[in-house]
């Protein structure tokens, strides 16, 4: 008999070798031992690939939000958030009131500065006796409200600083499209680098103070002292008065200063929006404007028939110049939303004058498309912003006067759009380096209702993809 010399369990590795052992014994342990090592070298394999996938979990779906500045990518992804993170929407709802006060204070500052222009350039505070019945005509009454009004320019002050810090954001050397050239005022737009969470930013400074009237449903602070609501709501009727005074609005036409088209437009609500207790409500957060840089990536768990997915959401702020330079980090997306704001067809771009909105968005599609490292993506494309593109085309605007090869078609929404859905899609089909099918949706992405039925849809054929995929691989 072998004498072995255990370590005392029976881990078949802890043998030790006899200290007297014949050939045949020495082969037969050896034998062993290899046996049990690959064994064990199976399991702990095994194992490693196990918690590999555990660190992982199963792949993210990732979308990509594309499209340029203004065009309704953070406000898609805003969609996303209130129907797969309705908690965390809420939770930034007092963040948003203070971006929808700027942007109420930013509209109003468009409009004392089109009177100050008024007065200053061609048009004489006193029409003449020729000047046609019905134009506008700046009333003392109105200079009056003018000078009322004037502490909105510290407000706009304080709220951009509000903003800045919490955010660390940048005043962009861009105006907001308030007419023609000579003409603009200089308001300037500010912007929020999305690296840095600016919406914590409210709510911890109102933990940081334990303040006993926050309001944890609406994450408001209502005993804040910078908080603006107070004067803004003892402007209220004077600035009610003056959007809704038909010589102002006159005056705005004449400056070609269309404020119903502007990003963050609450003109139409100002009672509502202007109240000492307001509340901003889903809607109103999707129709706030606050311009990001850089990007950002949101996640989200979607469940689908029982399984659940982690979703990966970016939004790229940006110019068609960098397109080059990022397309490579975004090669393994499973869909890019391509934001086209169709609406914006008589307009330039806020960056270059010398620009029209709508060529700079089919540069930025053809780019895409054809990229080679995006091939392999779907494209889907939102004919974006199609409520103020039927408001223009009903006030007379005209599609051919902007996109000359559309010709004596009629111009409506159906036809308008019809076409240029079809420029999109010609784009696809000769710039993309592999066929691709073409997805293309009219959408309004501020109406939630009509959004999430098409986000839905969306995120079924994903999945259903991204099953079809994995079975494949598997
Ligand atoms: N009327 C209207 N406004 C929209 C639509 N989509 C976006 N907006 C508004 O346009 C502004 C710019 O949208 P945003 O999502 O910030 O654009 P981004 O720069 O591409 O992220 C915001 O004030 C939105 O509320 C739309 O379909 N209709
Ligand atoms: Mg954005």
């Amino acid at each position: 008999m072998s004498a072995y010399l255990s370590t005392g369990d029976d881990d078949p590795l802890s043998l030790r070798p006899p200290i007297f052992e014949t050939h045949d014994e020495r082969t037969a342990r050896l034998a062993i031992e290899g046996r049990a090592k690959a064994v064990s070298d199976g399991i702990d394999e095994e194992l490693e690939k196990a918690r590999a996938l555990e660190r992982k979990g199963p792949k993210a779906i990732k979308i990509l939000l594309l499209g340029q500045s203004e065009s309704g990518k953070s406000t898609t992804l805003k969609n996303f958030q209130l129907m797969y993170d309705p908690k965390s929407f809420r939770a930034e709802r007092a963040s948003w009131r203070v971006v929808i006060q700027l942007n109420v204070v930013q509209s109003m500052r468009s409009i004392l500065d089109a009177m100050t222009l008024a007065q200053k350039h061609e048009y004489p505070a006193h029409p003449s006796p020729q000047r046609k019945k019905g134009s506008w005509h700046l009333t003392p009454e109105l200079l009056a409200i003018k000078e009322r009004l004037l502490p909105l320019v510290d407000i706009e002050k304080t709220l951009i600083r509000r903003l800045t810090t919490a955010g660390s954001g940048e005043v962009e050397a861009t105006h907001r499209e308030a007419g023609p050239d000579h003409l603009k005022p200089g308001l300037k737009e500010i912007a929020i680098n999305s690296a840095i969470p600016w919406k914590n930013a409210f709510n911890r400074l109102i933990k940081a103070e334990e303040r006993t009237s926050f309001d944890s449903a609406e994450g408001i602070d209502w005993d804040d002292p910078e908080d603006p609501s107070a004067v803004l709501n003892s402007c209220s009727q004077d600035m009610i008065q003056l959007w809704n005074n038909p010589s102002i609005r006159q005056l705005l036409v004449k400056q070609n200063a269309r404020m119903e088209d502007h990003s963050g437009f609450f003109l139409d609500s100002l009672d509502r929006v202007t109240a000492a207790r307001y509340i901003p409500t889903d809607d109103d957060i999707l129709r706030a404007r606050l311009k990001t840089l850089g990007v950002s990536e949101h996640r989200f768990k979607i469940s689908t028939s029982g399984s659940v997915r982690d979703w990966k959401v970016y939004d790229v702020g940006g110019h068609r110049s960098q397109v080059a330079a990022w397309a490579p980090f975004f090669d393994d997306m499973d869909a890019i939303i391509f934001l086209a704001p169709i609406s914006c067809f008589d307009q330039v771009l806020e960056e270059d004058h010398r620009v029209n909105r709508l060529e700079d968005t089919f540069k930025l599609w053809t780019m895409i498309v054809s990229n080679q490292h995006l091939k392999n993506t779907n494209l889907i494309l939102f004919l974006n912003k199609i409520d103020i593109l039927r408001s223009k085309l009903a006030s007379g605007i005209k599609l051919k006067d902007y996109v000359v090869s559309y010709g004596d078609r009629p111009n409506d929404v159906d036809s308008t759009t019809a076409y240029l859905k079809r420029k999109f899609g010609g784009i696809l089909q000769e710039k993309s380096p592999s066929p691709r099918i073409f997805y293309c949706h009219l959408t309004t992405v501020i109406d939630t209702k009509s959004t999430k039925y098409i986000l839905s849809n969306l995120k079924d054929t994903l999945m259903r993809q991204n099953l079809m995929k994995t079975n494949l691989i598997a």
